[in-house]
């Protein structure tokens, strides 16, 4: 390789993080490094991915809800380039299970975003697709749906979410689907509905994927502002949330900057390489 294009990398690293999509939404997560290796290190995504929480449970207990492999999220990641918003989910549950309370059986529920940390989640991206929203859309002053539990880890007593009783007691910090909202943009998703074992420290265990692409200019001036922001799932009991959290400095990385970290790393340590055998 010449000393000049060694030296050009990290420039060409500026160039692919501003334009080229930094994620396939197909379901598949390998290009989020996630591996199919049988361990538990394969939950561990690659540098691309900025933020991301691994809750990789086995047991009934989910806290606060129960349910075992079927209900469990293991874990959620997030990304971003100057484009768009990229999440990605892993968990136990089928998208494709029914949503039938009193038979004990709860479908998925949607990605709830809150700006601002402050316990209101501003927007959400539809995930399956209802009676009034579209999968893929992000959609504003959303009326949530919530769980069958307490802010204190308690179940409010009620089966069924959309009982009067139980929307009084629910933990409005676990939001689960968009009943109604305002669309505000139109993003993709991707999900599979096969079962993969041979994930993490489980392997027999089986897990189904969402992948999310959501258009920056969605947020409005939430996003221009450099907001704290968590991006939050559970299912339709809200049996098991996963949430990632925003850096607590406050402000989001520089959108694109830690994306061409890795490239222009690589020229970097190229041309180290280079000046150590010259
Ligand atoms: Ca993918
Ligand atoms: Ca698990
Ligand atoms: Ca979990
Ligand atoms: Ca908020």
């Amino acid at each position: 390789m010449s000393k000049t294009l060694i030296r050009a990398l990290p420039l060409i690293g500026l160039l692919i993080a501003g334009s080229a999509q930094a994620f396939v939404i197909d379901g598949n997560l390998s290009d989020w490094g996630i591996k199919r290796t049988g361990n538990a290190s394969d939950w561990i995504p690659n540098s691309s991915v900025f933020k991301y929480t691994i809750e990789d449970q086995h047991d009934s207990k989910l806290d606060p809800g129960y349910g075992g492999q079927a209900y469990d999220a293991e874990a959620i990641y997030m990304s971003w380039d100057t484009s768009n918003l990229y999440i990605a989910i892993a968990t136990g549950h089928n998208p494709l299970t029914l949503d039938r309370p009193l038979s004990n059986s709860y479908g998925p529920g949607d990605i709830a975003i809150d700006f601002g940390n402050n316990g209101v989640y501003e927007y959400g991206v539809e995930l399956l697709g209802g009676a009034t929203t579209t999968k893929g859309h992000v959609y504003s002053n959303v009326n949530w749906a919530l769980g069958i539990w307490k802010s204190n880890g308690s179940w409010t007593g009620y089966y069924d979410p959309a009982a009067a009783g139980n929307r009084l007691l629910a933990d409005p910090a676990h939001p689960t689907s968009i009943l109604s909202g305002t669309q505000v943009g139109i993003g993709s998703v991707a999900f599979t509905t096969v079962g993969q074992n041979g994930y993490g420290a489980w392997p027999n265990d089986l897990h189904y994927f969402y992948e999310v692409s959501v258009p920056l200019s969605s947020f409005g001036s939430n996003w221009a502002n450099g907001n704290v922001f968590t991006v939050h799932w559970t299912q339709n009991c809200a049996n098991d949330s996963i949430w990632v959290d925003p850096p607590i400095s406050g402000a989001v990385p520089e959108p694109g900057t830690l994306a061409l970290l890795p490239i222009g790393m690589m020229g970097l340590l190229a041309l180290r390489r280079k000046k150590a055998t010259a």
